[in-house]
């Protein structure tokens, strides 16, 4: 048997953006060929930022539309919307009894989200967020994780929640995640604030890469990035944020090393970086782009994926969650179970 990866993103955004491709989605399509592998649209997730009933609903099948147009494929991985999935919810219930406060309230995604829309704005639901996160994960023997460096500390949570059903329920209650993060693309910056990440519901459009976006407004973007006042082209997170960003984003898409694109362009002017750049992005995402919008195009072709997924999934994931309620002791619903 092939080990299991499994990943998923939330439906919070029209469009992924370049970090979501690059940090995760470039190896989601790649651990197909190795592993059994299941990704999620992470719906009750988007719950925490109270989307528009209507808005969440076309998110979350636009989300699944860019998994499949950027390679993911329903006929090797599968690929589903974890509310069609209640066993998620359920062992999230169960999880957060593992969960101590103290050990929640360390998260610092949780920390960062809360303190941006204050203590009345915030939720219970924002504060269990990691713990949902961990049932999406242990719900399916999961070895691997693929993920950005953003959800390192979410996986140490999840690590630790398994380690302790292991040490109380006993070995083999449930599989040990590793995480799976590619350190040369796990942090893509925004453009136009080079030290904070990239994030699809970020509030400077001009500063995302949007998978989904116009071409020419992505180039426009990538011309207008932020560089710094000096002229030369070298890698230096320091110092030089913006060119650095340009540089591994150049480096994922085309193929030469951060080192060799520095030597290819010494001497060399930003400007001259910033359009070759944006013709990669652009010539890159452009049939991703395409693929997407196809399948947004055909909505009961996707709803089909993702029954079968959801169906799949569900088997899957209604047998662990039998045997973690028959090892904290539940008595099963069934006579004979
Ligand atoms: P949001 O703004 O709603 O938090 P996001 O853009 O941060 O959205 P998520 O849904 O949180 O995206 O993340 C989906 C996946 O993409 C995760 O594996 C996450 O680590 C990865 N990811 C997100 N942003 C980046 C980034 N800038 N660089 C690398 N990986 C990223
Ligand atoms: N929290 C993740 C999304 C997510 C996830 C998961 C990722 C929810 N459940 C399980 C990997 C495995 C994020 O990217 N914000």
């Amino acid at each position: 048997m092939k080990p299991r990866v499994f990943s998923a993103m939330q439906p919070t955004s029209d469009s992924l953006q370049l970090g979501n491709y690059l940090g995760a989605l470039v190896q989601w399509v790649k651990l197909q060929d190795t592993h059994d592998a299941i990704y999620g649209v992470v719906d009750l997730h988007a719950l925490t930022v109270a989307p528009e009933p209507q808005q969440l609903r076309d998110r979350t099948r636009a989300t699944a539309a860019q998994f499949l147009a950027a390679g993911v494929d329903p006929e090797r991985s599968i690929v589903f919307v974890q509310s069609h999935v209640p066993e998620h919810a359920e062992l999230a219930w169960l999880l957060s009894t593992y969960t101590g406060m103290g050990e929640a309230g360390r998260m610092t995604q949780f920390k960062d989200k809360s303190a941006k829309v204050g203590e009345s704005g915030t939720n219970v639901g924002l504060f269990t967020y990691p713990i949902l996160m961990a049932a999406d994960i242990l719900l399916y023997d999961t070895d691997l994780v693929p993920v950005g460096e953003d959800q390192r500390q979410h996986l140490e949570l999840s690590r630790d929640l398994a380690e302790r059903l292991n040490t109380r329920l006993g070995e083999g209650t449930v599989v040990v995640p590793d995480a799976h993060i590619v350190e040369a693309t796990a942090k893509i910056y925004d453009l136009q604030e080079p030290t904070k990440k990239m994030s699809k519901s970020s509030v400077s459009p001009k500063g995302t890469i949007e998978i989904l976006e116009d071409p020419k407004k992505i180039a426009k973007n990538i011309k207008s990035a932020a560089t710094d006042s000096d002229t030369v082209i070298a890698f230096d997170r320091e110092s030089k944020a913006g060119v650095s960003n340009l540089l591994t984003i150049y480096s994922a898409l085309d193929g030469r090393s951060v080192e060799q694109l520095v030597a290819d362009y010494e001497g060399k002017m930003y400007g001259h970086l910033k359009v070759d750049v944006a013709d990669v992005v652009v010539e890159y995402l452009t049939p991703i782009r395409e693929a997407a919008l196809d399948w947004i195009e055909s909505p009961d072709r996707l709803d089909a994926v993702l029954a079968d997924g959801a169906a799949k999934a569900r088997t899957i994931a209604s047998a662990t969650l039998d045997r973690l309620y028959d090892r904290v002791g539940l008595v099963p619903p069934t006579p004979g179970r």
